[in-house]
């Protein structure tokens, strides 16, 4: 559909940008925070470890006023659960509570929204070793922590984002750091599904306690949603993408939103042996909970064909956008019709409208984007620049496809791409940079980690000082 005319964006639209605490905050085992699953696992090799990230712990005052400078109405980040349980459960570390007191504070004192993710890939490690999300009370633990995060700070954080990418932790969980399998399992696929149904129960009972406790507050999941299309029109194609779409997307939302599982995966899950098992009063735990808006990560689309009986194999799976296969259901397809980044993932902002398009007609909820972006490598000039038209480039596009789709009749709370500052990248390390700001450190050489506004740090304030109407690059 070709617009005669496009809609502006809202009002309060909530333009601002992302991060999480394990990528960016550094301090990782100071002033009592436990170790989480992050800060033990072995990282790729050649990318730096997250001891010190872009040391935002330290450096939190100056950042937000960055953000503030750029005009941010939000801001995106994670708590990290072993800051504030340095054991996952049990005693409260209160200079955990302290420290996001502070942010929240900073934020508040310019005016830029809060937007919390509860639980962004960084299983404490402690929980880790009581079998993380394969013991059935790793329900209760994320609920006592959310129940935590509600008394602590509820007072002044309206939006809540309870588990960042779910599916990406259930499909690629070991290339991100997150999900065990115990060594002696036999049944990978149903232990793996059995965690998913332990993080789909725990998010259900978390939205509804933030809604018994916190009736002003909004709560809605954050799964990495990117629309698959058919490589061609052969109906084998269609299907394959119909089951891809199930496994990747609409499991998570059709659960999140309706409380029900997605019929396609369940019966794929049926012929594995691989159904979950359901504990008393899950079912209607699910049913019971409510989101108030569907956040999402869109980083591209996704291309499948029809798939041949052979399953991929270890060691292909790169990162969160890799690794489309699956016996007899889809197999990954290269899209010709896109380019890619300098670190190889798709570039579809049309695929974005696409994806709005397709969850606002399923799920008829406000939409918040929570992560977008391009990771490149940035370079600092000798006068303290950093030219990135590029980026620029991306997100305009992006933003654009917003408007397209805010025009077609979704509706649209704002956008949080990733990320506000460079931060570490789970498998690039330093050197693939999404921020607006640039921190100056490399890879192992920690720099003096100052601060410089990139081009599109400029960029991004006039767009949001026309609230999306300028989105020219002069
Ligand atoms: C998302 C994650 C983020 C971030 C981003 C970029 O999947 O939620 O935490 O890492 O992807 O990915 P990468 O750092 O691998 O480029």
């Amino acid at each position: 559909m070709k617009h005669k005319k496009l809609k502006p964006f809202p009002k309060d639209f909530l333009w601002g940008a992302s991060s999480s605490a394990y990528q960016v905050e550094g301090a990782n085992l100071e002033d009592g925070k436990g170790p989480s699953c992050q800060d033990v696992k072995v990282v790729p090799e050649g990318t730096s470890d997250l001891t010190v990230c872009a040391d935002f712990y330290h450096h939190y005052k100056e950042d937000i006023a960055l953000m503030a400078e750029m005009g941010f109405k939000a801001y995106r980040f994670s708590i990290a659960w072993t800051r504030i349980l340095p054991q996952g459960t049990g005693e409260i570390n209160q200079k955990g509570i302290d420290f996001y007191n502070a942010v929240i504070d900073e934020c508040l004192k310019y005016g830029i929204e809060p937007i919390v993710t509860m639980f962004h890939f960084d299983m404490p490690a402690a929980l880790d070793e009581r079998g993380s999300w394969g013991n059935p009370e790793s329900v209760d633990w994320f609920v006592n922590f959310a129940k935590i995060l509600f008394e602590n700070f509820g007072d002044r954080v309206k939006y809540w984002l309870t588990i960042n990418e779910q599916n990406m932790l259930t499909l690629v969980g070991p290339v991100i750091g997150t999900l065990m399998i115990p060594e002696n399992c036999t049944n990978v696929l149903k232990e793996i599904y059995q965690q998913n149904h332990h993080m789909l129960v725990a998010q259900a009972k978390a939205m509804v306690l933030c809604h018994e406790m916190l009736p002003n507050a909004k709560i809605g999941p954050a799964p990495n949603i990117s629309l698959v299309y058919p490589a061609t029109c052969k109906p084998e194609d269609v299907i394959a993408a119909q089951n891809f779409n199930a496994i990747r997307n609409w499991l998570y939302l059709d659960m999140a939103v309706y409380g029900i599982y997605n019929a396609i995966v369940w019966s794929w899950l049926e012929e594995n042996d691989a159904t979950p098992t359901f504990a008393p009063g899950d079912e209607e735990a699910m049913k019971n909970a409510h989101p108030d808006f569907i956040g999402f990560n869109y980083y591209n689309t996704a291309t499948v064909e029809e798939a041949g009986e052979d399953q991929i194999e270890a060691g292909q799976v790169k990162d969160q956008q890799s690794g489309q296969k699956e016996a007899g259901m889809y197999q990954g397809y290269r899209n010709p019709n896109l380019v890619t980044t300098e670190f190889g993932w798709e570039i579809d902002p049309v695929g974005f409208r696409a994806t709005i398009r397709e969850m606002y007609s399923r799920y008829h909820l406000p939409m918040l984007v929570t992560e977008n972006g391009l990771g490149a490598y940035d370079t600092l000039t000798e006068d303290g620049k950093v030219h990135d038209p590029y980026r620029i480039e991306y997100l305009r596009q992006h933003i654009a496809q917003i408007k397209e789709a805010i025009s077609d009749g979704a509706e649209m709370l704002g956008y949080n791409p990733w990320s506000a500052i460079d931060l570490i990248s789970t498998h690039e390390g330093m050197k693939k940079r999404y921020g607006f700001i640039y921190v100056d450190r490399d890879e192992f050489d920690l720099g003096t980690l100052n601060r410089y506004r990139k081009d599109s740090f400029y960029w991004y304030k006039k767009v949001i000082a026309s609230n999306g109407e300028d989105l020219k690059d002069e």
